[in-house]
């Protein structure tokens, strides 16, 4: 309230201060919107194909547009919902050299203000800036900017939440959203496992970000879950989520999204519960989204294959799949069963897992659902016993443009054909089957431009643009 009332005041004092000077042009009531560079810094040397920016925006009423213009190209503009004041975080493609950019906002008026980073690439210029092959940017993806909190390792849970005063756990900072709500995780370890019992709705959706891609890291101390959601309309973004004994992050309700996380070393046991990497096994859990997630390690591995443990479970209806990296799991690389049907599995890369890379399949399930109407297209699977195959009660689903090579089978289905398929050496740029190597494609790949853009996603696994060239390229990365 009295932040509410000081910018009410600061607002007064504005506009009467406009007021004595000259007209404005249009409305000597309305100012014009303004913007500040948080990071990086002008001048800054980065390395990679971009960076992530974050800049500070503010209006008198709302800011209702922001853009980049990069080295002189066109002005592009950067999805955001209009806001009177906030943060917002995107991607800045760059070339070697020196670049500028000008990150321009707007009022509903028309008014506008501009910001300029000049920025060197220097080093390499493959995958993201940091990270290794994997890239551990946002890329085009920017948080929501309604109410927002924060926590860090370094708050406390009698602060209030905001930036300067964050909370300390993900525990308690859970409890206190509502609809529409952003809650910021500042980098750093936390050592918990969380429940997330609040829902958004439709239209104001939770939003549990790591502020930067993977730099908050959760080891869930040997609970059965590291995120744990059981309301609806949430959103789990970036976090790195380790040593849960069941799944790293769950769902247990409809229309949640688990996007851009890291979860390894979940020592599921093999039992009738299973486990997973990221799960959304429940039969509640439709409509779900588990995209750009990197997945691997799940299960004891020296004690050989298991067909309950796998890395992206997916058991409810028409869930999206996409982008996700998912490598040595016990079971399968990503599976569907239960009450899964009408599921979309695209752009994914599956490798190295000890039964499976990709099934289709439901079963042990009390609703009746059969497995039919999926679409698998894009994904690159490899190296695995078996490539993509349909398991358990399975009808008519389809097999598009997806790449199958190194399997010990690559093709096993029951009810449905494939069509489009590539069986070719992918060329990656390094590929090992532990993890180390380098999964992004040669130029030279026979997998670039191979894929269908039916419900392709719009952004690849780092967040960078997924329609370049002629089609989109096979599994989770876009080279051109
Ligand atoms: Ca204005
Ligand atoms: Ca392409």
């Amino acid at each position: 309230m009295r932040q509410l009332f000081f910018l009410l005041l600061v607002g007064l004092i504005t506009a009467c201060a406009t007021d004595q000077s000259a007209p404005s042009p249009s409305s000597s009531s309305n100012q014009a919107p303004s913007i500040r560079i948080l990071s990086p810094s002008n001048g800054a040397t980065v390395s990679g194909a971009g960076t992530r920016a974050e800049v500070s925006i503010s209006d008198d009423k709302a800011v209702t547009r922001l853009t980049r213009q990069v080295n002189g190209g066109p002005e592009q503009d950067i999805a955001i919902q209009p806001t009177q004041s906030g943060n917002i975080i995107f991607w800045i493609p760059l070339v070697s050299g020196s670049n500028t950019a000008v990150i321009r906002v707007y009022d509903a008026e028309g008014l506008s203000a501009s910001a300029t980073l000049n920025l060197q690439v220097g080093g390499s210029s493959s995958g993201g800036s940091g990270g290794g092959s994997f890239g551990t940017d946002y890329g085009g993806y920017t948080l929501p900017s309604g109410p927002t909190y924060y926590v860090s390792p370094s708050g406390s849970n009698a602060n209030d939440g905001s930036r300067e005063r964050p909370w300390a756990t993900l525990s308690f900072a859970v409890q206190k959203l509502k609809p529409g709500d952003v809650l910021r995780v500042l980098p750093g370890s936390y050592n918990e496992s969380v429940q997330v019992t609040a829902s958004g709705t439709s239209s104001q959706r939770i939003t549990i970000a790591s502020d930067i891609r993977w730099g908050a890291k959760l080891n869930a101390q040997g609970n059965l879950f590291g995120i744990d959601v059981r309301g609806s309309y949430v959103d789990i973004v970036g976090f790195e989520v380790t040593n849960a004994t069941n799944s790293g992050i769950i769902s247990w309700a409809p229309y949640n999204r688990f996007l851009f996380n890291h979860v390894y070393g979940i020592r599921a046991q093999c039992d009738s519960n299973g486990g997973a990497g990221v799960n959304m096994s429940s039969p509640d859990s439709s409509d779900g989204v588990m995209l750009g997630n990197l997945v691997h390690d799940i299960g004891d591995l020296s004690a050989g294959f298991c067909t309950r443990i796998h890395g992206i479970y997916q058991g409810a209806p028409r869930g999206l799949v996409q982008n996700n990296i998912t490598y040595r799991a016990r079971g399968f690389g990503i599976t569907s069963w239960h009450a899964a049907t009408a599921v979309t599995i695209s752009n994914n890369l599956s490798f190295a897992n000890l039964y499976g890379g990709i099934s289709v399949g439901s079963g042990d399930n009390t609703r009746g659902n059969r497995a039919e109407n999926f679409l698998v297209a894009n994904n690159i699977v490899v190296g695995n016993p078996r490539g993509i195959s349909e398991e358990g009660n399975t009808g008519v689903n389809r097999f598009v443009n997806n790449l199958v090579w190194n399997n010990t089978t690559n093709w096993r289905l029951q009810t449905s054909t494939q069509q489009g398929s590539l069986s070719l050496d992918p060329g990656f740029v390094n590929f090992q089957p532990d993890g180390s190597g380098n999964y992004t494609l040669q130029s030279s790949s026979p997998a670039i431009d191979k894929g269908i853009t039916e419900r392709a996603p719009a952004i690849d696994f780092q967040a960078k643009p997924r329609f370049q060239g002629s089609a989109p390229d096979l599994g989770p990365f876009e080279v051109r």
